[in-house]
Formats: structure tokens, sequence, C-alpha cells
């Protein structure tokens, strides 16, 4: 396996905790490489459920090494909840390493990004309000406090001073908004360090180690290829970069290292937050898929949208990702329909399009095109071995992996480890 990414293919929530949780079992280490705890991935194992946001998804496993890298925004109090939360069910946290170079989310980041949202009016993003965008903001403005800086006192002291006056400026004059106490995020902050500073480490250089020594590692993604800051649906993406190509700068990783590729997508599609969605489905049968597949969101309890598989996005995260391979996900949750719908391309104006346009106003002239297939009644959630699932099913997968031109390598057919089935 050796250096494999595993990336969210669609609009995020394709079940990447299931699936980086299945491949830990056979890897040695575990990063995040962007995004914060805006995430929610969702792992199930004999010990229940766990819903993680910032905790890399290996750390089901006591002996695996987790990195929350340096291309992560660390809101210290929320990422101590998570660790109190996994401690108190029994996971070990020892192997757990924080970059020093992470950014961190103050108390004005989440303000800001919910005035801002309340600025926007209709047009608001639906971001998870975790101050995820105002942070990112902040590191690429060369404001930002690091994880190092929060390391020593008297350097964070002084550092956080200048950037409150400037968050402030923006609250007051922008917002007439209440500033924010120095004194109190100051004493708040410090009061995490003690608790934080034994996993504090230089994970760019601990990780060149552990590959050099021939070591399993598994990049994990959150988000997915449509909520990237470049390659999604902009303006209403996440501030990062969940494709295969934030793992570099998010990791602190070469290119050169990089083994394989996996594209994780659900049988059908979800969106949660605003933005085009060309096979969305505002009917019954969206919300046939919603309560079926129980899509709310992880991390904020929002009802998912629902909609057909696309396979015009999934061939553009193909590309973009470089994708060696699919797992897809869910295929239990599109069992007992008649029929079953694929976008197979998007009509404009009488021609067909089959790349993924840059302009939102271009999107929205595009019409899903569909292939209709026929369903399967079984349930499919027990089965261990492709040649058992319903022909329907096996026509479904392999119309997919003919479209998107890449093999499905992995099908989960429900939430928990057992529940998927490995192609040969
Ligand atoms: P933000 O908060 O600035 O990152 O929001 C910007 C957009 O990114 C979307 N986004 C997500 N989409 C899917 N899943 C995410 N994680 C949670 C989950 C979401 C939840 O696992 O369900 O619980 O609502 C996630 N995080 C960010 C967001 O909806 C905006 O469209
Ligand atoms: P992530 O953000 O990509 O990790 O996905 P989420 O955890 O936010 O959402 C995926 C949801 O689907 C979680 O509740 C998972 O437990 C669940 N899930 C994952 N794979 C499957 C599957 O094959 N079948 C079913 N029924 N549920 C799944
Ligand atoms: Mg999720």
């Amino acid at each position: 396996m050796a250096c494999m990414v595993i990336i969210g293919a669609q609009w995020g929530d394709e079940g990447k905790g299931k699936i980086t949780d299945y491949m830990a079992a056979r890897s040695d280490v575990v990063v995040r490489y962007q995004g914060g705890n805006n995430a929610g991935h969702t792992v199930e194992t004999d010990a229940g459920q766990f819903k993680l946001h910032l905790v890399p998804s290996g750390i089901m496993y006591s002996d695996k090494i987790c990195i929350i890298g340096n291309g992560l925004v660390i809101d210290p109090a929320a990422l101590l909840e998570e660790m109190d939360y996994l401690a108190a069910r029994g996971i070990s946290l020892d192997n757990l390493l924080i970059s020093d170079r992470a950014h961190i989310v103050f108390p004005y980041h989440k303000l800001l990004d919910s005035l801002s949202e309340k600025s926007r009016g209709a047009d608001d993003i639906g971001t998870t309000l975790k101050g995820i965008g105002p942070c990112y903001t902040d590191k690429i403005a060369r404001r930002g406090l690091r994880v190092c800086d929060m390391m020593d006192e008297r350097v964070f002291a002084d550092k956080l001073k200048i950037a409150i006056e400037e968050a402030n400026l923006l609250i007051e004059r922008v917002y007439n908004e209440q500033p924010v106490d120095y004194d109190k995020v100051l004493n708040e902050y410090l009061s995490y360090v003690e608790r934080l500073k034994p996993h504090v480490a230089d994970t760019s250089a601990i990780l060149y180690d552990l590959i050099k020594s021939d070591k399993n590692v598994l990049f994990e993604g959150a988000q997915g290829t449509l909520l990237d800051i470049d390659m999604g649906t902009y303006p209403y993406v996440t501030s990062s970069h969940p494709i295969s190509g934030g793992v570099c700068v998010g990791a602190g990783i070469g290119p050169t290292v990089i083994d394989s590729v996996l594209g994780v997508v659900k049988a059908y599609t979800t969106r949660v937050g605003k933005g085009p969605f060309p096979t969305e489905l505002n009917d019954s049968m969206g919300d046939a898929l919603r309560e079926k597949g129980n899509e709310y969101g992880t991390t904020t309890g929002r009802p998912r949208r629902c909609g057909w598989f696309d396979a015009v996005i999934a061939r553009y995260a193909v590309r973009v990702n470089g994708l060696t391979s699919l797992a897809l996900t869910k295929l239990d949750t599109l069992g007992g329909f008649d029929k079953i719908k694929i976008c197979v391309g998007y009509d404009k104006g009488g021609s067909m399009i089959k790349e993924f346009p840059a302009s939102l106003e271009e999107l929205a002239e595009c019409m899903p095109l569909y292939q209709e297939v026929d369903g399967w009644k079984e349930d499919i959630s027990d089965i261990k071995r492709y040649d058992d699932l319903p022909v329907n099913a096996r026509r479904y997968v392999e119309l997919i992996e003919c479209l998107c031109d890449v093999k499905i390598s992995m099908i989960a057919v429900g939430p928990k480890r057992q529940q998927t089935i490995v192609r040969q």
C-alpha cells in the first residue's frame, strides 16, 4: 500500500471515515491534511459509532500513528473535547501528533464566520460556522497564529494582541458588533497548552522518516473535491484543498512519495450547505434517499440535499485527483427502488457537456441527461463477495466504472467495518 491518499470525490460525506478506518488496518500512519472541525467522519467498530472531527480515523487502532497535519486549522477547545470523548470511550491518544505549523481557530473566527454569513443574506454559503473560512483567511493574509506560537507564552501573548486588534477593527467597524476581549481569549487558550504540548511536533519531519523506513501511510481527506477552494463550485466551497493535491502542502511531503489515490463516492449524491447541485431531487425520491441513508450532517445535524449519482462530477474527480480507483459507498441505501437514474452528461442549449464547467452561470444552464437502470429488491447489507450481489447491483457498479473510466476496488454495503466488499 505504501502511501495512499483517500479523498471525497463529491461534496463530502461520501464515507471517507469508514473507508479510512477499513484501510487503516493495513497501515501504520493516518494523516489529516486540511480542514478543521467542520469535518465529521463516522467510523463504526464493534465498540459502536464514533464521530471524528479533527482526529484522524486511524485512532480506532491503538498502534497507528495519527497526525493532524500543518494544513489544518485547529480549534483547541474542540480538539480537547474530542480527545476527552475518545478517551472516555477507551481510545488511546498516545500516538496522536499535532503539527506545530497548523493554524489556530479563535473565537473571533467563529464570530466572523457567522457575521459574514449573515451579511451575505440569501447568498450565504451555508458554512458549518466553525470559523474555518476566517481562520484560513488570516493564514493567507499572513496574520494567523500557529500551534508553535501557542507553545511559547510570551510570543503567544504578543501575537494574539495584534491579531485581536485587527479582528476587532473588522468586528466593530464593519459589523458594528462588540469587540472580542483579549485577556479572556489569552487566558482561555493558555489553559489548553499543558494538555496539547505533549502531542505537538514537527510532523513533516516525522512523516519523512516514517516514509523512509517504508511505513504504510494513509492521507485522509476531509470534505470533497467539489468543495475544494480551487476546483470546487466556487464560492460555495470550503476554504482548503480537499483534493489529492492538497496532501503535499497540508502534510509537508513531496508528490513523489504518493503511490495511489482512492476516491470515495456515494452510490448517489449529497450536498450540505448552499450551492449548485445539478442532480438534486427536490421531491419524494430525494426525501426517501435522505431518510433511508440517514443523510444528516455529522457535525451540524443539518439535513443533506440528496440526488442521483452524477458521472460528470465523478469523472471530474477522477481527473483532478488522479484517482487510481474508487470506493463506492452506501450501495445498500439504493436497494428497494424500482428504477435508479445516473446522470451521464449535461445538456446545455442542445449540446452535450461532458466536462464540469467553472462558471456557475453556465452550470445553471446545464440540465442533467439521465440513463435509467433497473434497481434491486434484495437487502445486500450482509453480502461479502462481489459475485453474490444481485445482478442489477453489479450492473450499476459496472456502469459507474465504465462512465468514470476507473476501477471500483471497494464497495460499502453498510456503515460497519465488516460491511465492505473488496474486489480482486
Ligand atoms: P465551512 O464551514 O467554511 O467549511 O463551510 C463551507 C462549505 O463546506 C461545506 N462543508 C461540508 N460539507 C459536507 N460535510 C462536511 N462536514 C459535516 C458532515 C457537515 C455538517 O460530515 O456532515 O455536519 O453539516 C462539511 N464541512 C464543510 C459546508 O456545508 C459549506 O457548504
Ligand atoms: P465522511 O465525512 O465522508 O466520513 O462521511 P460521514 O461520516 O459524514 O457520512 C457518511 C455516513 O454514512 C456515516 O453515517 C457512515 O456511518 C455511513 N456509511 C458509510 N458507508 C456506508 C454504507 O456503505 N452504507 C450505509 N448504510 N451507511 C454508510
Ligand atoms: Mg462528513
